[in-house]
């Protein structure tokens, strides 16, 4: 044990601030509940609570106590301390791991609130003084944020791929190269007046393209990092009465829509959140879409049908319920897609089946499509099948993608604009316009890890220019 006399309000990182604390844990009972606490204070609280503070990293069984050693013991306790730098949030951090009491953790944390310059965390702000202190870049912070949302395994694997930085070593290869032909452009400052040697100009085409080539290979695949992130969205839409909440309620395995003969049962969108092979799925059950004659009864089953048209150009994939016994099914199916908008960018995907299987009347002709009978079980091995193939094709499986947030894709593509534009200038007229789209490119990247020095790297080719070049 050593006594460590951290001075109050700086913690020796260039963070001064407030000491936060918060269960890690979840409420309720449980054998072990853990109180993290970061910030300057960290060690006093311990020294207050224990009467000495651990030697760093060194788990320390221990009475706990509020006011001194006279006092009543509140806990046998583990308790752990961390010195700055070498801690999860880069400053002093302690963790008290107490019986899981929720008593015990109420009176602890009323008794941490009393103390001076203590408080209660927001949200995040662990990892956001992290951050802050250069223990992770941004796209790492968000990794830990998936790690503790994955509801998959496939989903824990692509947030521990951006904890492990895979999505940070990327865009920072691409930023150095970019800065390293931004280097390039200051040979020409030296040639202004002579002939541009070729070289220079081949090398900075053949960069420019080389890692336009690897963006627009992430860009492409980014839908799948995003459905794999997000989970892939499988709206059921069908007319009323298709036996669109029969289906659904099979696949889940479970009563959750009203079923009924009645045609407009469902009106509100019904969501259940499923596992299927490791990737996430939600799917929705929808108010049956009326068209033509089959007129609407009032204006909440036309909400109903706003909600599951929006639900059905929302999704990846879309299961169209077509009655067996409809006159026309090839007719509903184009009516049901014609009740979709029209500029779906990149639209779902969407697949007829053909419900009722046993009720149809023998002689039909009716479409290749897949059939089914919910009430008899045909082709339901057959559909399920294709829904595992379906979803497989909508989520990665060799070449893991690391863009996986809209942020991520917006901040690729406009790096890969501004070096398309780069790629359009000339660089004997105009190699000051150059390094501006260089500039930009880098700094679009930059925002992805959270970096905000790029002006930094750059300014010195700015300022090598003359004015007017
Ligand atoms: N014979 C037969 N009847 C079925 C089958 N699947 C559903 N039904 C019946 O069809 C009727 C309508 O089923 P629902 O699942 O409520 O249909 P829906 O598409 O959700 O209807 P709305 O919510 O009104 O749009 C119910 O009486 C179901 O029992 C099936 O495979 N065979
Ligand atoms: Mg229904």
């Amino acid at each position: 044990m050593v006594d460590i006399s951290s001075p109050d309000g700086f913690s020796g990182n260039g963070f001064s601030g407030d000491t936060i604390f918060a269960l890690a844990t979840p409420q309720g009972r449980s054998a072990v509940q853990i109180i993290r606490i970061s910030g300057p204070g960290s060690a006093r609280i311990l020294r207050k609570m224990t009467g000495a503070v651990p030697d760093p990293r060194q788990a320390h069984f221990t009475a706990l106590r509020f006011d001194g050693d006279n006092s009543t013991v509140i806990d046998q306790a583990l308790v752990l301390f961390f010195k700055t730098p070498a801690s999860a949030t880069g400053e002093d951090t302690a963790e008290l791991h107490l019986h899981g009491s929720p008593v015990l953790g109420q009176m602890v944390m009323e008794w941490l609130e009393t103390q001076p310059r203590m408080r209660l965390a927001d949200r995040g702000e662990f990892t956001r003084r992290a951050f802050l202190n250069g223990k992770v870049n941004l796209d790492q912070a968000e990794g830990i944020a998936d790690i503790i949302d994955a509801d998959t395994i496939a989903q824990h694997q692509q947030a521990m791929r951006q904890l492990d930085g895979a999505l940070s070593a990327k865009s920072e290869s691409w930023r150095g190269a970019i800065i390293a032909l931004s280097g390039q452009l200051e040979a020409l400052i030296d040639f202004a007046d002579e002939d541009l040697p070729q070289d220079v100009a081949d090398h900075v085409a053949s960069g420019i393209a080389a890692v336009l080539a690897e963006m627009e290979a992430e860009l492409a695949s980014s839908r799948q990092g995003l459905i794999q992130r997000d989970g892939v969205q499988v709206a059921i839409v069908g007319r009323p009465n298709a036996g669109k909440s029969t289906l659904l309620n099979h696949l889940i395995g479970d009563d959750r829509a009203i079923v009924s003969p009645e045609a407009g049962t469902t009106r509100d969108l019904v969501q259940v959140a499923l596992d299927i092979d490791g990737v996430a799925v939600h799917l929705t059950d929808t108010a049956g879409i009326r068209f033509g004659a089959d007129q609407g009864v009032g204006a909440v089953e036309e909400e109903g049908v706003k909600r599951a048209l929006r639900a059905a150009s929302d999704a990846h994939l879309v299961l169209m319920l077509i009655d067996g016994n409809d006159d026309d099914p090839a007719d509903v199916f184009a009516q049901l897609r014609a009740e979709l908008p029209a500029d779906m960018a990149d639209g779902p995907d969407l697949q007829p089946i053909i419900t009722k299987a046993d009720a149809i009347t023998p002689g039909r002709v009716l479409p290749e499509w897949p059939l089914i009978s919910v009430q008899t079980g045909l082709g339901m091995v057959e559909l399920d099948q294709l829904i595992r193939r379906k979803l497989a094709e909508l989520t990665p499986h060799d070449e893991a993608p690391v863009l996986t947030r809209q942020r991520h894709v917006s901040a690729v593509r406009d790096a890969r604009d501004a070096l398309d534009r780069a790629g359009a200038i000339s660089l004997q007229d105009a190699p000051e316009l150059l390094a501006e789209e260089f500039r930009l490119a880098a700094h679009a990247l930059g925002r992805i890890t959270g970096r905000v020095d790029v002006e930094d790297v750059l300014d010195h080719i700015f300022s090598s220019f003359c004015i007017g070049k």
